[in-house]
């Protein structure tokens, strides 16, 4: 069979390209299953749009039967078109990913979907093609009813009457050293961006892969949409790990590492046995970072001496709220002021760079709560303070909340991007133009110190990208009006 798997190219404003693990992995799982003939297409580096990669590949007699594409919220209406035009040229429609799992419903009502999987999909999409190929309908668009996918868990999927079925849920895997590693040799490695947004441009010949050590997470915190991954914390032991960080560093000849893992150092022991052996097999030579936040309350001094030792450059911490009521009564982040601050003096003290995450315009937040989170992150000074606006996603606490209490701004899925700089929801006092105003201010005021662009003037990165670095500042210090008319 041939197949296609996609992510959407992103309208979402993102400056950043990295390599879509998820694809990866279900590459992977089609590869050790005996399915060569798998291409993927990552939007976001991509110079041909689907239509055209499908419509070539009809013209040379080699088209593909089956189209899987990724989604999460902000990317379903793309995936959606995309779907349309693999199925207007006869192929297959699969999709699945973040938001998928949380509404499947919704795809299975359109026509140009076939297929939802819901959950973890490497299993899931290997099941599927055997059903596809032994269907004894099998060459007609009408194997996708057949009643064997009745047994495959975590499907959505139409009966023979154009039922929509919804399968049970999936359970979540438990056994993740036995999961085949990404096929990274299927990514054009050469056209993603750094991992490290400090060294951005500067190595032209960056091979930046990522890496998944564990998945899930047993936290709560109310904006955290974890529909893949979930609430139980699965480790890969480090053997298996470093098996994989092998590879990327001889056989991929990585030159930069990102860990994406929703916690990668909740069992701060297992955290520091990967770091002993990363040194020990000799594998800290390729500098890596953290890109989901680190979580502060499960780190301590050595964690971060022992990660410089293996290669770390820079951690990223999820800090959120300057105010103790907002992160611990509001966000449920169920870490405190302190030990926000002991991991950046700690991260700082083993000589890593850092990266803090801010959120503004929470439920009972005030001018005053957001006044105290541009001070925290002043105070902390990480090397990069990355500022958002609150994003209630389906299936949050968050958007109960905003269903239940609030006004939603966000008409069409493409407006929940968190790194939008606009208010997606009104709660009680709380006024959009408020959050606009003070996450633009929080940008002015952190990045528009005079040692703050002293530096950024030093850096090469500034006068090498200096097109894109003129776009981000427009972004960040003007108001939305007038950027529309001056970016597009
Ligand atoms: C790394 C990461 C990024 C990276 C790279 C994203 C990428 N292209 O993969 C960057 C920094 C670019 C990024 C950007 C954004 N991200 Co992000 N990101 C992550 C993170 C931390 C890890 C992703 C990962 O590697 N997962 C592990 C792999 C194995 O899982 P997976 O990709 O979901 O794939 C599995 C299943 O979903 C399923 N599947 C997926 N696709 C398909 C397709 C088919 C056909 C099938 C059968 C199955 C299937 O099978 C896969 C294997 O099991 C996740 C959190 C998380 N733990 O998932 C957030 C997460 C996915 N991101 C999120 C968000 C909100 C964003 C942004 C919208 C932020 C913004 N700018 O506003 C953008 C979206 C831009 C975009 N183009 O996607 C949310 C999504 C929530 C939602 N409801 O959609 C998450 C869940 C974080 C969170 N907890 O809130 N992100
Ligand atoms: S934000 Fe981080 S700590 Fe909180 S629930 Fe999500 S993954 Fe866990």
């Amino acid at each position: 069979m041939r197949i296609l798997l996609v992510s959407p190219d992103s309208q979402v404003w993102n400056s950043r390209a990295h390599i879509h693990n998820g694809l990866g992995y279900l590459a992977g799982s089609l590869l050790a299953n005996g399915y060569t003939d798998v291409t993927l297409h990552d939007g976001a580096v991509e110079d041909e749009s689907v239509a055209a990669v499908l419509d070539r590949a009809r013209a040379e007699n080699r088209a593909y039967q089956v189209v899987g594409i990724s989604a999460p919220t902000v990317l379903i209406e793309r995936a959606w078109s995309i779907a349309r035009d693999a199925r207007a040229r006869g192929a297959i429609t699969i999709l699945g990913g973040p938001h998928l799992t949380l509404q499947p419903d919704e795809s299975m009502q359109k026509p140009e979907v076939d297929l939802v999987v819901r959950g973890e999909g490497e299993d899931a999409l290997i099941e599927i093609l055997r059903v596809l190929e032994t269907s004894a309908i099998s060459g007609q668009r009408s194997a996708v009813n057949d009643a064997r996918l009745a047994n495959i868990l975590g499907l959505s999927w139409r009966d023979a009457n154009g039922q929509v079925r919804h399968n049970p849920d999936r359970p979540l895997r438990s056994d993740l050293d036995n999961i085949p590693l990404p096929a990274y040799q299927l990514f054009k490695i050469e056209r993603y961006t750094n991992l490290n947004p400090l060294t951005d441009g500067l190595d032209p010949h960056a091979r930046a892969y990522t890496i998944v050590t564990s998945r899930g997470c047993p936290y709560k915190c109310i904006y955290c949409s974890k529909p893949i991954t979930g609430d139980t914390w699965r480790g890969r032991s480090v053997a298996n790990v470093i098996q994989e960080w092998r590879m990327l560093v001889k056989d991929f000849r990585a030159t930069e590492i990102g860990i994406t893992d929703d916690i990668w150092n909740l069992d701060l022991k297992r955290a520091k046995e990967l770091c002993r052996a990363i040194i020990d097999e000799g594998l800290n030579t390729v500098p890596w970072v953290t890109i989901h936040g680190m979580k502060v309350n499960h780190t301590d001094l050595e964690l971060f001496q022992l990660m410089k030792r293996a290669g770390c450059k820079r951690v990223g911490f999820g800090v959120e709220s300057g105010d103790e009521y907002i992160l611990k009564r509001v966000i449920k982040k169920s870490q405190t002021l302190d030990q926000v601050r002991a991991a950046f003096r700690n991260a700082k003290a083993a000589g890593l760079q850092t990266m803090g995450f801010f959120i503004y315009g929470m439920p009972g937040e005030t001018e005053a709560t957001m006044e105290k989170t541009t001070r925290l992150a002043l105070e902390l000074d990480p090397d990069l303070a990355n500022f958002m606006i609150a994003a209630p996603f389906p299936g949050t606490e968050l958007w109960k909340l905003v269903e239940k209490e609030g006004i939603l701004f966000s008409h069409t899925w493409d407006d929940y991007a968190i790194h939008s700089d606009r208010a997606h929801f009104q709660i009680g006092d709380l006024t959009a133009e408020l959050v606009e105003r003070k996450w633009h201010e929080a940008y002015r005021r952190f990045y528009f110190r005079p040692q703050r662009l002293a530096r950024r003037l030093l850096m090469r990165d500034t006068w090498q990208n200096a097109p894109q670095r003129a776009r981000d500042a427009m972004r960040f210090f003007l108001g939305a009006k007038a950027r529309a008319g001056s970016l597009t």
